[in-house]
């Protein structure tokens, strides 16, 4: 007879985070019961019983901090713990806590349905007769880990062995003895690499089976560091506080600000060296590009060949195992004892797969093939290929959500997540270190106590308001899952073929699983979004649901960063200095630019402005001309810069359209106020077009383009040019461009502070450019225009967190509506400046992609680049 139970509260899962969150829930008074395959506590640690299996976090960091007792009553006894301890740990808290009483082992949740009406999950599990039971919950939490599910592996042939087969990730409890056996391991990652020394010191014959080399450094086992001890004793709760805002949830490890290619070989070397000798996962990235530049990268990966090279004796074989088809940390890497040096035994063979390929399991053991096919006999076969990482468990379960939605399809093309914490149109569904969030990418005790810990109070809330469930936004989780991305991009992380991106399961979506922005930062954004009135999620209750819609990461994380350097340095706002003091300090901060890419030729000269002669700035690409051009107007709201002052980014225009980049320094306020860059403007676009030859430029293929002030200078030369019947201009590439004097656009309520242009700075420059009564005319006006129509087609870009948002996005409307062929690129995440940072910031680069692909449309088939 099947058996239902009502509770509160369901969690699937008895390892370290479903434990710690039954104890939760049974101090803030909820019912709770946990669902739990195995026959004990532990998750990870029960199942993964295999010769060497040890955690590669050190113990003094791999503890709970919940339970300060804890602290004083568990004594680790090693630097890194082997398997049986931690067990034992998980076992001495369960005892402690009493918690194995709400836990049901043995049985295994097989599937869940969210009902609307009740506002609770029906869980089922394999238990009772052949109905099973069910556990009736209004939440439900999975808490199933990430590396639970052993992929199954995807080998020719398997099945059909008849000799011994065993799994890294379910070995037997009573254990295996391989002495006197001939065995295969195949796999080369964390559980290979442990289990590999152990196992060849007992068998006959070891013969490992390797797709993938991995990285490993030496775990130096032994006591718990001194230094290490003397820290955390000296204020445990200190301690753990600092893990909690850490990087990867471990404290006290430095963030360096130096670039390994920023020192000398013999410097370098010395860091790694450090690093090999320190063992110790946190620790291994002594500098601060390896996670992003390739070529940085390589300097570590080069010293880690170097070792293997060293300690192993047949140079055939040490070449086989540096990994050269990742870069260093791209897959996890290994802490190991004597794997390298295993491969110096007589009785270990080392197979190459990529050379001889697995053809097939067969009976009695694995036949490749090759240019040397071979027939292999084993005695035992040892699968270490790793796990359906982070997805896999809660994906496991058959879920159905509200409207019959089934989690696996919502999942079809990846995990859609709000903070790794929730998804949209699964109320009231909790994941532990879900997809999404740091964890496997920290120490996971701290990441899953942290979502205990927000899971819990957000129960708790859901109760002292009287409301039945929590759901995220679409928006707030599309926004998550873009911003995880984003950082993810601007590392070298998603380049490997890693269990991070999914790639070591056959079929499953490509995408970068883990948050990788850090413990720390991922807090604040947890704490932000409690903070903000659960920003992001829908509450409801019996008086109805409350949307608080909205993005909690929204700015890019480069710009981010960006804008916090900035504000650290606490420079005076611009338009508290005198226009001489604003013109010196722009041109200081010009000087720590990166150049921004060569170009074939730079020109300097002059040409003949609306009154005077006026300076140009001539970008030629490396190619054979003659080319076409673009009369470019820069930045500085009229009053600052000059046609050097865009150089980065004229530079980054030229390479990328392929067209000869005029910058040109037109008249500036408050010396020369309108209509002064409006006229030069124009008669830079006359001049060029009248002197095309002498330039080598293509008088026909002639585009304007302007970032800012620039962008309303370029839009004004194109109304002139149509009304005065030429030149012809072909296109206009308008960046955040200045168009209207109407400060009353949300954009510069919402935007006018904190992302670099000011309103304030705005009206500085408006006030130095042009009276008020003279600012509705067209020409700095340019939206209120009588007419857009006839205008060139234009490519208008306008960014999410710029006060000129609005006017920009109003102008490339305008344009449309006049009948004018538009693209409008809508620059999420991005502000006035970010775009022409060139080398600076990653993320706005496919803006400038999109930039230099206008410009080769305006001109057509005659651009090659
Ligand atoms: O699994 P893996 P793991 N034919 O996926 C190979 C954590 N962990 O269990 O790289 C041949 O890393 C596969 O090759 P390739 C830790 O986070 C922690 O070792 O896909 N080979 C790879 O070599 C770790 O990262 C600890 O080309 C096949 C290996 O099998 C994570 O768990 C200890 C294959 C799988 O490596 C997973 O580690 C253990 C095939 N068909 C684990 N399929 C510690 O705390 C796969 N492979 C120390």
């Amino acid at each position: 007879m099947s058996n239902s139970t009502q509770v509160d509260v369901v969690i699937v899962g008895a390892g370290f985070a479903g434990m710690y969150q039954l104890q939760r829930m049974r101090s803030a008074g909820f019912s709770a019961v946990v669902i739990e395959a195995g026959d004990g506590v532990g998750g990870t640690w029960y199942w993964n019983r295999y010769p060497g299996a040890r955690c590669d976090i050190l113990t003094v960091d791999y503890s709970y901090s919940w339970d300060p007792e804890l602290e004083t009553e568990w004594e680790w006894t090693e630097r890194y713990a082997t398997q049986p301890e931690i067990l034992r740990y998980a076992n001495f808290v369960a005892d402690k806590h009493d918690l194995r009483r709400d836990i049901r082992f043995e049985t295994r949740v097989t599937s869940a349905q969210w009902s609307e009406d009740d506002k609770r999950w029906t869980v089922h599990t394999d238990a009772g007769d052949g109905a099973g039971d069910t556990v009736v919950a209004q939440h439900f939490v999975m808490a199933t880990g990430c590396l639970s599910v052993p992929k199954i592996p995807d080998v020719p042939g398997n099945g059909r062995f008849q000799g011994e087969v065993y799994s890294t990730g379910s070995w037997p409890h009573e254990g295996v003895d391989f002495i006197g056996k001939r065995v295969a391991v195949i796999g080369t990652g964390s559980s290979g690499i442990q289990s590999i020394p152990i196992i060849a010191e007992q068998a006959a014959q070891l013969t490992v089976f390797q797709r993938t080399p991995n990285f490993s450094l030496p775990a130096h086992h032994g006591p718990i560091a001194d230094e290490r001890l003397v820290e955390y004793r000296a204020d445990p709760a200190a301690y753990r506080e600092e893990a909690k805002h850490s990087r990867i949830g471990v404290p006290g490890i430095p963030i360096s600000e130096v670039s390994a290619l920023d020192v000398s070989a013999e410097e370098r070397n010395a860091a790694y060296e450090e690093s090999w000798q320190r063992g110790e996962l946190g620790q291994l990235s002594p500098f601060s590009d390896l996670g992003i530049n390739a070529e940085a990268n390589d300097t570590m990966r080069q010293f880690l060949h170097g070792k293997i090279r060293e300690i192993v004796d047949d140079p055939a074989v040490a070449e086989t195992l540096c990994p050269t088809n990742h870069y260093f940390a791209t897959k996890r890497p290994c802490l190991d004892t004597g794997y390298y040096a295993t491969f110096n035994r007589d009785n270990v063979r080392l197979v190459d797969l990529l050379q001889a390929p697995i053809e097939s399991i067969t009976e009695s053991g694995i036949d490749t093939a090759g240019t040397s096919p071979e027939s292999m006999e084993f005695d035992a076969i040892v699968f270490a290929t790793g796990f359906d990482a982070m997805t896999g468990a809660i994906v496991g379960v058959d879920i159905t959500g509200r409207d019959g939605m089934s989690l696996r399809d919502a999942w079809a093309a990846g995990p859609m997540t709000y903070l790794g914490l929730m998804t949209v149109g699964f109320p009231n569904l909790y994941m532990i270190t879900g997809p999404g969030s740091p964890s496997v990418l920290s120490n996971m005790m701290v990441s899953i106590e942290q979502h205990v810990d927000w899971i819990t109070d957000t129960l708790d809330h859901l109760r002292m308001t009287e409301l039945d469930t929590i759901e995220p936004t679409e928006l707030a989780q599309r926004k998550w899952v873009q911003h995880s991305n984003d950082i993810a991009n601007m590392t070298l992380l998603p380049t490997a073929n890693s269990w991070y991106m999914g790639a070591n399961v056959p079929g499953k979506p490509s995408v970068f699983l883990p948050y990788p922005g850090g413990v720390g930062a991922y807090r604040e954004a947890c704490d932000e979004v409690v903070a903000q009135g659960y920003l992001g999620f829908t509450l409801a209750g019996p008086s109805g649901a409350t949307t608080n819609d909205g993005v909690i990461r929204a700015v890019k994380p480069d710009v981010a960063a960006m804008l916090a350097i900035i504000e650290e340095m606490g420079l005076p706002p611009i338009e508290t200095m005198s226009v001489a003091e604003a013109r010196g300090f722009m041109e200081a901060s010009a000087e720590l630019r990166p150049p921004g890419p060569d170009v074939g030729e730079i020109v300097d000269g002059t040409l003949q402005g609306a009154d005077g002669e006026l300076e140009y700035r001539l970008y030629r690409p490396d190619s054979d001309g003659p080319h076409p051009v673009v009369v470019y107007f820069h930045g500085g709201g009229w009053v600052l810069g000059d046609h050097m002052s865009d150089d980065p980014l004229c530079r980054d225009l030229c390479v990328r359209s392929g067209a000869v980049i005029v910058s040109v320094n037109y008249r500036h306020a408050p010396e020369a106020r309108f209509p002064a860059a409006a006229d030069d403007g124009f008669a830079a676009v006359q001049w060029v077009a009248a002197h095309a030859d002498e330039l080598g430029v293509l008088s026909d293929q002639l585009a304007v383009a302007g970032w800012s002030a620039g962008g309303n200078v370029a839009a004004v030369a194109c109304q002139q040019a149509r009304d005065a019947g030429g030149p012809a201009i072909i296109g206009q590439l308008l960046l955040n461009p200045a168009t209207d004097c109407d400060f009353s656009r949300p954009s510069f309520s919402a935007n006018g502070e904190g992302f670099t242009l000011t309103t304030a700075l705005m009206m500085w420059f408006w006030d130095h450019y042009c009276d008020p009564e003279q600012r509705m005319d067209p020409k700095a006006s340019p939206l209120r225009a009588e007419s857009l129509a006839g205008l060139p087609r234009a490519m208008i870009v306008t960014c999410e967190f710029d006060p000129l948002r609005d006017e920009g996005d109003a102008y490339a409307a305008a344009l449309a509506a006049a009948g004018v062929e538009v693209e409008h690129l809508q620059a999420e995440g991005q502000t006035h400046t970010s775009t022409g940072a060139v080398d600076v910031l990653i993320t706005p680069t496919v803006t400038r992609e999109a930039m230099g692909n206008a410009l080769r449309g305006f001109f057509g088939a005659t651009v090659s680049v």
